[in-house]
């Protein structure tokens, strides 16, 4: 993969700019990247950073080859009470990942447990080494899934298997996940970033706004009845036709010639 810039390496995201792909690598490997509020702190502030570099187009979300991420940090939990979870702003973190108006990519290796399994559910596409593993481990800890699990797990899975996962904690693995739809693709471990980096470059490639109006679409359709998606869905696609993106994109076509698209 070609090169790149490194934005911050502090200890505990390192964020990197790939030409107009965004990086946010978690780095608390003495963890497994247990999300404690100090991670999720820094991976808000790099997303926000992102999210205002108009020159990033799409950004990867990855762990370590062990562990994408091992859940919330449960050290930092276990002696709260229901009203002090209740206060606590750390669920908004997640939110701000599924709400990312960019298309995210999770790049999953190891461990993606409990709030890891959420996080990586949260983003838009999910490419997983072979050695990934899928779980919602907190009924086995006394409480469930907060950040999404239960939700969208029976959302993409069913009803069977998501009930299987949290109410026995059972694992998923890479290969499973992929004969289920859970991820899009997997490769081999050494590969899983590369990989990911490669697919949000593809994405990178394409007119922005459009991009947008096919994620914001897509979101939708899956909170909204069929007639209410459709009509959503069309009004993206006629707002397009005010782009200079659509312009150039039917124009190149038709000339026989690679467009140039300028995000407008
Ligand atoms: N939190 C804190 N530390 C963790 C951790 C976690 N989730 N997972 C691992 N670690 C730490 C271990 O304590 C250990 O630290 P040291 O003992 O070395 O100091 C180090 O990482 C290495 O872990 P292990 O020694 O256990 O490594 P193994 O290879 O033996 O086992 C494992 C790997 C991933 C199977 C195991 O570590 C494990 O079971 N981890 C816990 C998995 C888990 O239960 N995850 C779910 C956590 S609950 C919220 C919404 C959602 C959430 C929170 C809030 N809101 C609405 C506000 C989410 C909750 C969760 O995710």
């Amino acid at each position: 993969m070609g090169g790149f810039e490194l934005i911050t390496a502090q200890s505990l995201i390192v964020s990197e700019k790939h030409g107009a792909v965004g990086v946010l690598r978690m780095n608390r490997p003495e963890a497994l990247n247990a999300l404690s509020h100090p991670l999720m702190d820094r991976m808000e502030e790099a997303l926000k950073n992102f999210e205002a570099d108009s020159a990033i187009c799409a950004v990867v979300i990855a762990g370590s080859e062990r562990a994408f991420a091992a859940g919330a940090d449960i050290s930092e939990m276990q002696g709260k009470t229901s009203a002090e979870m209740r206060a606590d702003s750390h669920l908004s973190r997640w939110d701000k990942v599924s709400n990312f108006p960019k298309p995210t990519i999770a790049a999953i290796s190891g461990y993606a447990l409990g709030g890891g399994c959420e996080l990586a559910l949260a983003c838009d596409l999910r490419v997983a080494s072979e050695t990934a593993v899928f779980g919602q481990p907190e009924i086995s800890i006394g409480v469930i899934p907060g950040a999404g699990g239960t939700v969208r797990l029976s959302r993409l899975l069913g009803r069977a298997l998501a009930l299987e996962m949290v109410l026995t904690g059972r694992r998923i693995s890479a290969d499973e996940a992929l004969s289920l739809g859970l991820v899009n693709r997997v490769v081999p471990v050494e590969l899983f970033l590369d990989e990911a980096i490669k697919l949000a470059h593809q994405i990178a490639a394409m007119p922005p706004l459009a991009v947008a109006a096919a994620k914001k679409s897509t979101l939708h359709a899956m909170d909204s009845s069929l007639e209410d998606s459709l009509n959503f869905e069309r009004n993206l696609f006629y707002d397009l036709f005010d782009t200079e993106d659509q312009k150039e994109g039917m124009r190149a076509f038709i000339q026989k010639r690679r467009p140039n698209f300028v995000g407008k």
